[in-house]
């Protein structure tokens, strides 16, 4: 790279953490943490400033009917096949500045910095600043690009609500999307999509490498259980006469544990969320509802698991005289991430002197939708003490940097 070039990038390099920064004021709560779920306003917010510094930058700026924004630097060979990076724009509740956030403004940065350093790409580049992947707000996960993939279509929208009770029809139409809105279409093919993100584990941490290079993603399972008793006065009902539906979920819950534990690594299985209804100290709970998020690189694995749990559990219901419901709101296969991209990933890095790994992703990510429809791959940065979906979430700025220098040497050479 010319020294002009070089300088500038040291420029960009510089705008990384401060536009973090700006980005995480959209959700920003009292905690320190971010809450940025789709279609409120401070997602429409950041949605609406992002647009803003792309067109600032020379992109391209426009959303799709789904409310996932893109910034567009079009090649002067239009008939190539689009590379894409980016990222998810939501979080979780309580979560992070990084996750997603970090790939959607090193894309845009790096788009910007092309632009500026080299002008236009033969190939078209677009930065997407996906519309939802956490399934934070609705039982709905991947939102964004699972419209752009044909997992999703818009026309068919899923008959979910939030906790407030508000259905996802409702809300994506306050937000000014849908199929009836002036947008984009959002099923689109590109080339191929890498996405920047930060590991969320402490394997580069531990390992001291500055990159990871992810080879595969795992498949996931999530899961509504409702197990259903009687309501009762705490004080009158004997214990041996009750219906507990909370006792009966602990139960259940602490068998999740122990049989994920005799499984082994690298299953996981969570329950992170456990509601009882109605929820008061004197009343006996009626129904509990309780959510499974079950994970593994090999979906024969997952699968099995599932199912035998799913037999426990019902036959822990039948033995109490209790109702079991069991509703998957999530399947998502294993994707392995695309060898060539990978080589010319570990190539960049060996080149320029950067320690790296290949390594899975037990979190799941865009890249895992975009992976079954096209060429994918993901660079991994290191969290400190591995913490992610937590207000404690964090990445040294020298990291980070590092990350959004492999991305862009990626594009460069891809693009150019
Ligand atoms: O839950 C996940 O794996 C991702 O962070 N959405
Ligand atoms: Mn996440
Ligand atoms: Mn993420």
């Amino acid at each position: 790279m010319a020294k002009q070039t070089a300088t500038l990038l040291e420029q960009y390099c510089e705008r990384l953490n401060p536009m973090l920064e700006w980005l995480a004021q959209h959700g920003a709560d009292a905690q320190g943490g971010v809450t940025r779920l789709l279609y409120t306003p401070e997602w429409v917010d950041a949605q609406q400033a992002l647009s803003a510094y792309m067109k600032e930058h020379g992109l391209d700026a426009f959303y799709d009917q789904v409310g996932n924004l893109t910034g567009r630097l079009e090649g002067t060979q239009p008939e190539l096949p689009t590379v894409a990076t980016g990222s998810h724009i939501d979080t979780v509740i309580m979560g992070g500045k990084y996750d997603g956030a970090y790939g959607v403004v090193a894309g845009v940065l790096a788009l910007s910095y092309l632009r500026e350093a080299y002008g236009q790409p033969k190939r078209t580049l677009e930065v997407l600043s996906l519309a939802e992947e956490e399934g934070s707000r609705f039982p709905l996960t991947y939102w964004g690009s699972g419209n752009i993939a044909g997992k999703y279509d818009v026309n068919e929208l899923p008959n979910v609500h939030d906790r407030d009770g508000v259905s996802l029809s409702q809300a994506i139409r306050e937000a000014g999307f849908g199929a009836e809105s002036p947008y984009a279409l959002a099923q689109r093919e590109h080339g191929s999509y890498i996405e920047l993100h930060i590991e969320q584990g402490c394997v580069l941490e531990r390992s001291q490498q500055q990159i990871g290079v992810v080879t595969g993603i795992v498949g996931q399972r999530r899961i509504e259980v409702r197990v259903t008793g009687e309501s009762n006065h705490a004080g009158t009902t004997p214990m041996g006469w009750r219906s507990d539906s909370l006792a009966c979920a602990a139960e259940m819950i602490t068998i999740v544990r122990r049989t994920a534990l005799e499984v082994g690594d690298p299953l996981v299985a969570t329950v992170g969320n456990i509601q009882p209804f109605p929820g008061v100290s004197n009343v006996i709970a009626g129904e509990t509802m309780f959510t499974l998020d079950i994970r593994h690189l090999d979906s024969v694995v997952l699968d099995e698991y599932t199912e035998q749990l799913r037999t426990q559990l019902v036959n822990i219901a039948a033995r109490d005289g209790m109702t079991l419901f069991w509703q998957e709101n999530l399947r998502a296969e294993p994707v392995l991430m695309n060898s060539d991209m990978i080589d010319e990933l570990q190539h960049i890095c060996e080149q320029d002197g950067i320690t790296s790994r290949q390594m899975p992703s037990g979190a799941g990510h865009d890249a895992q939708i975009f992976g079954n429809v096209c060429p994918s791959a993901m660079i991994f940065v290191p969290s400190r003490d591995g913490i992610s979906h937590n207000p404690l979430e964090y990445t040294t700025p020298d990291d980070l940097i590092q990350g959004f220098r492999v991305l862009t040497q990626w594009l460069y050479q891809t693009a150019y």
